[in-house]
């Protein structure tokens, strides 16, 4: 059977931020010794919108698993080389795949069998010969809740952002990324402005909408390939790939200077502006995530005591 391979940490969590797109249609990968019955089933979900890989070699699940983002492995019991039930134990040990779903499909009727090959750490089991509609329905099911459930681990309920948690571990690899490649990169913590005063003032509703609109306008300003999250509270928190200090410097005032120009309305239709402060710090000249954010940090503050709303570096 295919031995596990190491896997980072890093790989994990990039893994988990693609495979939580909700418009991705849902990749099945399958794997099954019989190769007409792994193509009808993988016309099945294909008819059904799903993107589906077929392997008959279970060795080559592993390899396979880097490139194909696999929502659900579908795996035939009995195969010559390795059983299914020894590549779920193998799936299992990988760190990154603790949490894939693995579906048996197989013409074994007898209970006993089946509790064993489920106890090897499987979800599931699919009796031969399978209804098209079961197939389907199981599957999507399944590869749902397991995107629900991602999702929840990644981000921020209230702006759909990255949460605290996934900025860092994102800002350590491409931190690593960047030093490996020696190319330029910003890390902006920002912080609105009195925002104690928002929630004093016209409720933790309006708060919250304040909060919202930051939230998007960061995403629809910085490019697709910067990481933007809310790191808690009224602070959110952006890795900016490939962007020197005075760029990103550029790109945070202009940001700034428009979040400052919307107007928000509050509860009694009174109408009100909000200002945030942002703390940049950048690689080359800081060389771990850690000094990084720190620098971030004190930046910030920075900002807060020269007067609010102003972008230090
Ligand atoms: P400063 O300019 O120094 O940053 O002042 P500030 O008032 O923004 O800072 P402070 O840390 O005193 O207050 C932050 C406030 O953010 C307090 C807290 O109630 C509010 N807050 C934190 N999380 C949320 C949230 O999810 N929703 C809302 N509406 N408010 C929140
Ligand atoms: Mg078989
Ligand atoms: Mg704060
Ligand atoms: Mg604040």
């Amino acid at each position: 059977c295919t031995k596990p391979v190491k896997t980072v940490e890093m790989v994990e969590i990039l893994d988990l931020i693609t495979d939580t797109t909700p418009a991705e249609p849902f990749h099945i990968l399958i794997v099954d010794d019989d190769p007409d019955l792994a193509q009808y089933h993988a016309l099945i979900l294909e008819q059904a919108g799903m993107v589906t890989r077929v392997l008959s070699d279970p060795a080559e699940v592993l390899q396979q698993l880097e490139t194909f983002k696999a929502d659900l492995v579908l795996i035939d019991l009995y195969m010559p080389r390795c059983s299914g039930l020894e590549l779920a134990q193998v799936l299992r040990q990988v760190p990154r795949h603790i949490s894939l779903p693995i579906i048996y499909v197989s013409s074994e009727t007898d209970a006993a069998r089946q509790f064993k090959a489920l106890a090897a750490g499987a979800d599931g089991f699919l009796t031969k010969p399978l209804e098209p509609q079961r197939l389907v329905t199981e599957i999507r099911l399944r590869a749902e809740r397991m995107r629900t459930l991602r999702s929840l681990m990644v981000r921020d309920s209230l702006t759909g952002l990255f949460n605290h948690n996934t900025i860092l571990q994102l800002l350590e690899i491409a931190v690593a990324a960047a030093l490996r490649g020696n190319t330029p990169l910003s890390f902006a913590m920002i912080d609105i402005d009195r925002f104690k005063q928002v929630n004093d003032g016209h409720g933790h509703n309006i708060g919250d909408q304040v909060l919202m609109a930051l939230g998007r306008s960061l995403r629809l300003r910085m490019r697709e390939s910067d990481v933007v999250g809310r790191y808690g509270g009224e602070e959110f928190a952006v890795v900016m790939l490939g962007a020197t200090a005075e760029r990103a410097q550029q790109v945070l005032d202009t940001l700034r200077l428009n979040f400052a120009e919307v107007t928000f309305v509050g509860a009694g239709g009174q109408q009100f502006h909000c200002s945030f402060s942002a703390g940049l710090a950048a690689l080359p000249d800081f060389t771990d995530a850690a000094t990084l954010q720190e620098a971030a940090d004190r930046a910030l503050y920075l900002a807060k005591r020269r007067g609010r709303n102003r972008v230090e570096c």
